[in-house]
């Protein structure tokens, strides 16, 4: 198996929801870092436009957001298995509903640089306001509380989420308890103060560690993509509700936030996936890969 390539920052919470499920894997990857805010010369030739992160790697084949790359890991590496009952949408209420809550309850309690700030005014086209996030505290903070509750809830009849071993679901939520604590301090281990199943499954969470890591250049990973040609692409949909077919020239964006458009020639629509062949200049072909959930696809005319 070629290896897996992750694009990522220590601090970012959605890479450490990837990082958390290559440890519940056992997996061998490579780690490359990249930067916080933009420009990011060397992650945006190999995605088309897409800065968010993380993004994996592997050959010519980027994965662009978490819900993809969980999916694309489950698909290579299925055991043991991880995606559950509604895992996907307790996945994506992690990384929306969840997520934001953190996002307001952490920068409202640490406050950010100016530099952060501009960078994500940019990238949501909303001012980024931290007095607005302090201001919303007192909301905030019991909104957090509440999720971590459920997650007491469903912790009572088993070690994880998932039952006797670690999910999808386990993962996503660990993304806003590990940032939470980790970037908040004490103000986020008061959110979880008198949990104690939550906080025994966050010691089982930590003790899983993060498979076998080791560090990769930059730019050597954008050379290897341009050694690599993409994989063959999965099969379309039988049943596709769009009348977009292969071979049709198309733009897909994000329906939240970073929404860059990233253009190319559609190679596989699935029932949740996109793929899109670009052209990338001198690094040759590359096959870029989406969720279709959270993401519109479209014609280019
Ligand atoms: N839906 C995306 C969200 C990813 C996301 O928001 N990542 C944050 C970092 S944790 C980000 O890209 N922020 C802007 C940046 O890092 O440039 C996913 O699941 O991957």
């Amino acid at each position: 198996m070629p290896e897996i390539i992750l694009h990522h920052y220590e601090t970012s919470p959605f890479s450490e929801k990837v990082r958390k499920l290559l440890g519940v894997k056992g997996l061998a990857w490579r780690a490359v870092d990249q930067p916080i805010i933009m420009p990011k010369p060397d992650l945006v030739p190999l995605t088309g436009g897409y800065r968010r992160i993380p993004v994996m790697q592997v050959g010519a084949d980027i994965y662009c957001d978490t819900q993809v790359i969980a999916a694309e890991i489950e698909r290579r590496y299925p055991d043991p298995p991880t995606v559950r009952g509604a895992d996907w949408a307790v996945n994506l209420w992690a990384d929306r509903t969840w997520f934001s809550v953190s996002v307001a309850v952490i920068f409202g309690e640490t406050g950010v640089d100016k530099d952060f700030a501009d960078d994500r005014e940019k990238m949501t086209g909303r001012p980024f306001d931290v007095n607005a996030m302090k201001a919303a505290l007192p909301f905030m903070r019991p909104q957090w509380r509440a999720y971590a509750s459920w997650m007491e809830d469903g912790l009572a009849r088993g070690d994880f989420l998932g039952g006797t071993t670690p999910s999808l679901a386990d993962v996503a939520v660990w993304m806003n308890v590990w940032w939470t604590a980790s970037a908040a301090g004490q103000a986020g281990e008061e959110l979880m103060a008198g949990l104690p199943r939550l906080a025994a499954w966050r010691q089982r969470m930590d003790a899983i560690g993060y498979g076998r890591r080791s560090e990769m250049a930059p730019g050597d990973a954008v050379q290897l993509a341009a050694r690599e040609t993409p994989a063959d692409p999965l099969p379309s949909d039988d049943h596709e509700m769009t009348s977009l077919r292969p071979g049709d020239p198309v733009v897909v964006q994000a329906d939240d936030y970073g929404r860059d458009p990233i253009e190319g020639v559609l190679v596989a629509l699935t029932r949740d996936r996109i793929t899109l062949a670009r052209q990338a200049g001198e690094l040759g072909v590359i096959n870029v890969h989406f969720p279709r959930v959270g993401y519109v696809l479209a014609k280019r005319q």
